[in-house]
């Protein structure tokens, strides 16, 4: 093929457009530097031409319309079209056999397809700018005839391509890029990018190896007012991503689609959820990933096909794409959150144990399940009440009967070294007379309400009856939102707040007044959601917010509510924020939390929960968990202690029900069941001072705490699709039971040696599956070679755990090193990390001896000491330990399993600590 490709040698001229045609035809464009725009230097860009380019050859056999079957792209998505139709519209129409509901398209595409014209590049502030022209007109209604194309070379790893209407302002996404964090050198760029001017199309390539990544030239461009289409190529056939989804870790991509629409609905298959993120990350089958971006809130679906290949279709905004090279995975996702921003860092009461149920109906019930927590002996740093606690469900209210002493049990809670969560709906009240419910009439004067299109106000129908909808996208509405929150936090000392129903849910379709009949809520496309209309069980699209309408800004919703939040609590508190959102965008992490939703009391959700959490940690969302014990429906004590084994290890637990079910705090259980579910919870207590430090990782540098496998291992092509295993962080491994009635995991533990973190045990592994026996009070965890994990002796609230006694569990690898660290604060503070006031120890060990050496002290662990140190994989026996020099008499070594343990110390954490044997 006599492409050739344009050299980085034009980046050393200055400020020049070189277009040099070759033989062939091949136009190349390169574009050199000037001073300031370094940053967009050394890429290359090729100009490529269509019939040399789109027909790569194949060994599939291809059809007469001259694409193979598994590459039809659907030129049919709105509706069935007869082969005279389809050929109306200038698509090939080739029936096939059928079989089942999905499958390849009849009607579709040809490569040829009229799409858009690229006119020249041409060098800007940021990076290069084209125009491009339709060369003919779509079937779409209101095609946009002209487009600008803005290519930014951001950093090396990250490429950033926009398409808009030049002419006339379209809606673009709001709120979420973060500043970034400075633009990285540019030296030496990992892609490439060719453009096929028509019809229009680009790809991108991995400069190293020439892989393609993204080939949008398979199908055609489609940009009208209400329809966005674009296709791509897939470098493999493993993505991760698209949420919200009830799904796997990577997605199907046998002729199926996904759509993105925030939706209150109970998980399950095929169904739009609570939260949309248009990001998603490949693995590319060599240990090497890359990710796209797509910053668009309109309703949207994905389209997957086997080819590997994938059509975004969206129904509004512009195209707004960033492209990040990774090479691993892990980058991937940092780059990825360089966008979006990284993570705020948690309180470190958050990381405890949190209870809840809706149906808890009054002060002393809920102070019963308090005493009855503390009687059982478990660990619990949160209560919360649902709904219950307010008057006639109205939010910034409480009943005056049944929660009259809320103020008082929240102190006596406090007393006791815990916290409190109380639920706050965004649904504000509309019905009461007025003077009588003073949130709504203060909004009303003030205008913080959603609009509908004729500008009343809209009216649905939550818990409260007729309610109106605050736009956070308002400056007025924040301010009013912190009003009320302040006024409420004046009675009630809430330690943070759980934004449910956000988004937004609506128990009317659209409004109480139903929606006009407009081209916003029945679009020429809806994409498959559930309930068919957009105004389902939500807002009238139409329906009118300060900076666009609901049909652009209803995915952002819950994000708004969420920033709006942790800015009141921000300035009522002055500590770190705890917010909790069910609905959720990118961007949501750096203010809030996320749970799952309602998941029902099953052991198939049970098992889909962890693909559901470890999914939210690349959107950059680590605090979450899912409802321990499910939800919906009534558990039962098997599924409860199996759900509380591995709610102990999702970031954020909590168990919560719903008001019908069968109670299932874990002292409803039998005295086995209770033992089994303190066990774990204490598990998760001693295990906090290392979740902590893998959270001030993510607020830091956006690592991610549950961690997939296949991020820690990239190249292991076993680790690519488990998801019923994670890690936390790069040194523990969680292998949960997730069957009914199984008393026995099959763990497959990477390449390495694995140590059980219960007893030391050690397992060498080649790569592969072992069975472990777990009866129903066991969780298989297990430590990585080569860590140092920090533990704290647990207790009833994390207050006392985190006064406890240190321990160190050392996993030893084959040449005796191991290393780990410690984060640590006073756990509330603001910005601890970004003002320098915080602790930070070193830990690693080498030969015979573990040393922990403080880096950084501030203070914090003033009074703490390191009590035990386990060490496992010791070959030899040890005949004496030493500690800081001093002969210790309290030590044992086990012969079986290798593991030397020595307990009783008492050594200052503030100081440098050696333990040394031979
Ligand atoms: O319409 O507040 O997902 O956790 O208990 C149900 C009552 C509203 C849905 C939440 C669930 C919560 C429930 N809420």
């Amino acid at each position: 093929m006599a492409i050739i490709r344009c050299l980085n040698t034009f980046a050393v001229l200055t400020c020049v457009l070189l277009i040099i045609v070759y033989e062939d035809n091949t136009i190349c464009v390169a574009f050199s530097p000037s001073k300031e725009r370094q940053h967009s230097s050394n890429i290359s860009y090729r100009i490529i031409k269509a019939q040399k380019y789109s027909h790569n050859v194949s060994t599939v056999p291809r059809d007469q319309c001259g694409i193979a079957v598994e590459r039809r792209i659907d030129c049919a998505r709105d509706r069935s079209l007869s082969r005279a139709e389809c050929e109306s519209r200038g698509c090939c129409y080739l029936p096939l056999p059928q079989s089942g509901l999905r499958g390849p398209p009849w009607c579709f595409y040809t490569v040829f397809y009229p799409g858009y014209k690229m006119g020249p590049m041409l060098p800007t502030e940021r990076g290069h700018r084209a125009i491009l022209t339709r060369s003919a007109p779509s079937y779409l209604p209101r095609d946009i005839h002209t487009l600008q194309l803005d290519v930014m070379a951001e950093t090396q790893d990250r490429l950033h391509l926009t398409l808009k209407d030049p002419t006339s302002p379209r809606y673009e996404v709001p709120f979420v890029k973060s500043q970034s964090k400075g633009h990285k050198s540019m030296e030496n760029p990992l892609y490439d990018v060719d453009f096929q001017p028509e019809p229009f199309g680009f790809s991108v390539r991995r400069k190293s190896n020439g892989r393609v990544l993204l080939n949008t030239t398979i199908g055609p461009l489609l940009f009208a007012d209400q329809y966005l289409q674009l296709s791509t190529s897939l470098a493999s056939s493993t993505v991760s991503g698209l949420g919200e989804h009830y799904t796997p870790i990577t997605l199907d991509l046998d002729w199926s689609s996904v759509s993105l629409w925030n939706r209150d609905m109970a998980p399950h298959r095929s169904a739009n959820l609570y939260g949309s993120h248009p990001f998603f990350l490949v693995q590319e089958g060599d240990g090497q990933a890359h990710g796209v971006f797509l910053l668009n809130s309109n309703a949207m679906e994905v389209f997957m096909q086997p080819a590997p290949a994938l059509t975004w279709v969206t129904i509004g905004g512009i195209l707004d794409f960033f492209i990040f090279l990774g090479p691993s995975p892990q980058s991937v996702i940092q780059q990825y959150q360089e966008v979006i921003g990284y993570p705020m860092m948690p309180p470190y009461w958050s990381l405890g144990f949190h209870l809840c149920r809706w149906g808890y109906t009054s002060t002393n019930i809920t102070r019963t399940v308090v005493q009855l927590m503390r009687q059982a002996k478990i660990p619990l740093d949160v209560q919360w009440n649902d709904l219950d606690y307010a008057d006639q469900r109205r939010v910034f209210t409480f009943d005056p009967q049944r929660f009259g002493d809320l103020p008082q049990m929240v102190e006596d809670f406090h007393q006791l070294g815990m916290k409190y969560v109380l639920i706050l709906d965004p649904g504000i009240s509309s019905a009461s007379p007025p003077g009588s419910y003073k949130p709504f009439d203060d909004g009303l004067k003030k205008g913080v309400f959603i609009n509908n299109s004729t500008g009343q106000i809209l009216i649905g129908k939550v818990w409260p009856g007729p309610t109106a909808f605050p736009d956070f996208t308002n400056p007025t509405t924040q301010d009013w939102w912190m009003d009320w929150i302040k006024d409420f936090y004046n009675k009630v000392p809430v330690d943070g707040l759980w934004i449910d129903m956000n988004e937004p849910s609506n128990f009317v379709q659209g409004s109480v007044d139903g929606c006009p009949d407009s081209e916003l809520e029945k679009p020429p496309y809806t994409p498959g959601v559930i309930g068919g209309q957009l105004n389902s069980g939500t807002l009238c699209v139409s329906a009118q917010q300060y900076l666009s309408n609901h049909y652009n800004l209803h995915n952002l919703y819950g994000l708004t509510e969420a920033i709006a939040t942790h800015r009141a609590l921000l300035k009522v508190k002055k500590t770190r924020p705890f917010v909790l959102s069910r609905s959720s965008f990118p961007g949501l992490g750096r203010f809030s939390a996320h749970w799952t939703g309602d998941v029902r009391s099953d052991w198939e959700q049970l098992r889909f929960s962890i693909p559901a959490v470890l999914l939210f940690g690349l959107y950059g969302i680590p605090l979450v968990g899912a409802d321990v014990c499910g939800f919906g429906g009534d558990t039962n004590e098997e599924l409860c202690v199996r759900w509380t084994q591995l709610g102990a290890f999702y970031p954020f637990m909590r168990n919560h029900n719903d008001r019908p079910n069968a109670p299932q705090e874990p002292y409803v259980f039998s005295q086995r069941a209770q033992d089994a579910m303190r066990m774990v919870i204490n598990l998760r207590y001693s295990l906090l001072p290392f979740l902590y430090t893998l959270f001030h990782h993510a607020h830091t540098s956006a690592s991610t705490v549950a961690r997939p496998l296949f991020l820690q291992f990239p190249t292991d092509p076993d680790c690519r699709s488990i998801d019923r295993q994670f890690l936390w962080g790069s040194s523990l491994l969680i292998s949960p039971v997730l069957e009914q009635g199984a008393v026995e995991v099959m763990a497959y533990l990477p390449p390495g040696t694995w140590y059980s973190l219960h007893n030391g045990q050690t397992y060498y592994s080649k790569g592969q599956y072992i069975v472990f026996p777990a009866s129903l009070d066991t969780i298989i965890v297990h430590v990585r070679e080569r860590s140092i994990i920090p533990q704290q002796a647990p207790a009833l609230t994390t207050a006392i755990s985190r006064k406890n006694p240190f321990t160190l569990t050392v996993g030893l690898s084959v040449g005796n090193l191991a290393k780990g660290e410690l984060f640590w604060d006073d756990g509330e503070s603001l910005d601890t990390f970004e003002r320098g006031d915080y602790s930070y120890l070193l830990f690693f060990a080498e030969e015979s001896y573990v040393v922990s050496k403080p880096i950084k002290l501030n203070g914090s662990l003033d009074g703490l000491v390191l009590g035990e140190v386990r060490v496992f994989g010791v070959q030899t026996p040890p005949t004496a330990v030493w500690a800081n020099g001093q002969k210790v008499p309290d030590f044992s070594y086990r012969l079986d399993t290798k593991v030397l343990t020595v307990a009783g110390l008492e050594l200052p954490m503030t100081a440098k600590i050696t333990i040394q044997w031979s």
